[in-house]
């Protein structure tokens, strides 16, 4: 089937349900804990209080019965999930009979019918890929975009969420593809986004230079990614670090000359510690950049990609009101929200000194830490992922990380992080974090990145079930 035929068929689909949906009055909109989840929950309050509704939003880690029972407290006669609920409508089954429901969705979906779904739109229900061509936020922009009247202010305001959501999930790594490319066009043309091709290193608006070039992952620069120092030295033989006003200079401050020097200095780096993937990195260095064109230059705003962490920081510390209502213009303390995001870039680099020092064990195919209380299991993934790819771990075998569940003394919280190059070989850690199933645990995600909750006397026993599914896994391929 043909694109536009796929997104004419989401549209009837809304349609149909509009005069279903229009009557309610008082609504929850429910969204998961992460940038895409926030910005999908976002977009749903907009949607419904522009037609009059009282609405109210929650954020959620995960869909299970305590959570459930949470939200049947609220006394509201419609509740939309968003960014979540398509992989739980099994649970939702036992629970909500008094509520009626609708579910956004992109993750992947049980095959379920509850009586009170009064519409299910999820990616995968239309033929499309929920992990690559359509976010949560995306789902969410669609239905506000085909159950509203046309109103090209909003339309605007919601593109911009969508097209956070879709960075924030990490859909835009290879480029845009499916229907993340078509409301990515959209707004380009609505002049919501601009689109820049640029060296791909996270913080061009906001840091130093040398804090740019020493959190580079993705590729790493050798020597410099980090090491403060060298990374100081580095920069400030090749351009003057600090302005006329003595501050530090960010990648935005530099003209074409200076950013071309810096480049052409890290090809030669990559070039001189070439292991045979120089000409990868050199292609991974540069990507596509995307900038709100209504956002102050300089600010963590402007770009889309420190903006989808400004939101995961938000979610990840427990801020998540902050982060919604920073989306919908009424967070009235802009100061804290930047707070926060110190905060996060702090115990990220906190946590990477701890991994430096910690014990890594080796198993055969894969390699595991115990971080247990000392890394918040809300960043460990981040954090695993960050270390791998700056090869402060091995950067040829997956990595699990352990921490303590902060809810719950009788269980860990487990993340396993991949590369892209482990999954062209065949590694799919939501299957091996699934096996948690077998142990009392629960666990899913995605192939590169995945975890679970696992009470703390199975870990033995799930290690050697893991530890045999990623070596089958890596066999067949
Ligand atoms: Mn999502």
């Amino acid at each position: 089937m043909k694109l536009q035929e796929k997104l004419n068929n989401i549209k009837k689909q809304i349609e149909a349900a509009k005069h279903k949906i229009i009557e309610f009055k008082k609504i929850l909109v429910v969204g998961h804990l992460d940038a895409d989840g926030i910005s999908s929950a976002a977009i749903a309050v907009k949607t419904f209080q522009s037609l009059g509704a009282k609405v109210e939003f929650l954020i959620i880690k995960q869909l299970d019965s305590t959570k459930i029972k949470a939200i049947e407290k609220y006394k509201c006669d419609l509740i939309v999930f968003v960014d979540l609920g398509s992989g739980q409508l099994d649970i939702l089954g036992d629970f909500l009979q008094n509520n009626k429901i609708i579910v956004l969705d992109h993750h992947r979906p049980v095959d379920i019918i509850h009586k009170n779904l009064i519409l299910h739109l999820n990616a995968h229900l239309f033929g499309f890929d929920g992990s690559v061509e359509i976010s949560g936020s995306g789902m969410t922009y669609l239905f506000a975009k085909y159950f509203l009247e046309e109103d090209i202010n909003l339309e605007k305001q919601i593109q911009k969420l969508a097209v956070i959501g879709m960075m924030g999930d990490m859909q835009l790594k290879n480029g845009a593809v499916g229907l993340n490319k078509i409301i990515l066009d959209w707004a380009k043309k609505n002049n919501v986004v601009t689109i820049k091709k640029d060296i791909c290193y996270f913080g061009k608006q906001t840091r130093p230079v040398y804090k740019l070039l020493e959190y580079a992952t993705e590729p790493i620069i050798p020597t410099i990614s980090f090491n403060a120092e060298n990374s100081k030295v580095f920069v400030s033989q090749i351009i003057s670090q600090r302005d006329k006003d003595n501050f530090w200079k960010r990648w935005i401050d530099l003209n074409e000359t200076e950013t071309q020097n810096i480049t052409t200095n890290i090809i030669k780096l990559f070039l001189k510690y070439n292991n045979g993937s120089s000409g990868f990195k050199i292609r991974q260095l540069f990507c596509d950049t995307y900038q709100f064109t209504d956002e102050a230059i300089g600010t963590e705003y402007r770009d889309v990609m420190e903006f989808a962490t400004v939101l995961n920081a938000c979610g990840r510390h427990n801020k998540w009101k902050q982060g919604v209502e920073l989306l919908l213009g009424t967070c009235d303390n802009l100061f804290e929200i930047s707070t926060i995001l110190e905060n996060h870039r702090r115990s990220l680099a906190n946590s990477i000194e701890i991994i430096k020092k910690e014990k890594i064990k080796k198993m055969k195919n894969f390699q595991i830490f115990f971080a247990f209380d000392k890394i918040k299991s809300t960043i460990i993934g981040t954090v695993a992922g960050m270390a791998l790819s700056a090869r402060i771990l091995d950067p040829n075998m997956p990595v699990i990380a352990v921490s303590n569940d902060e809810d719950d003394a009788n269980y860990f919280k487990i993340s396993s992080r991949g590369t892209k190059l482990m999954v062209h070989n065949g590694l799919k850690l939501n299957y091996a974090m699934n096996l948690s199933k077998n142990f009392n645990g629960e666990g899913g995600g995605h192939d590169i990145a995945a975890g679970c909750r696992l009470p703390k006397n199975e870990i033995d026993n799930f290690l050697i079930a893991v530890e045999e599914c990623i070596s089958k896994q890596l066999i067949c391929t």
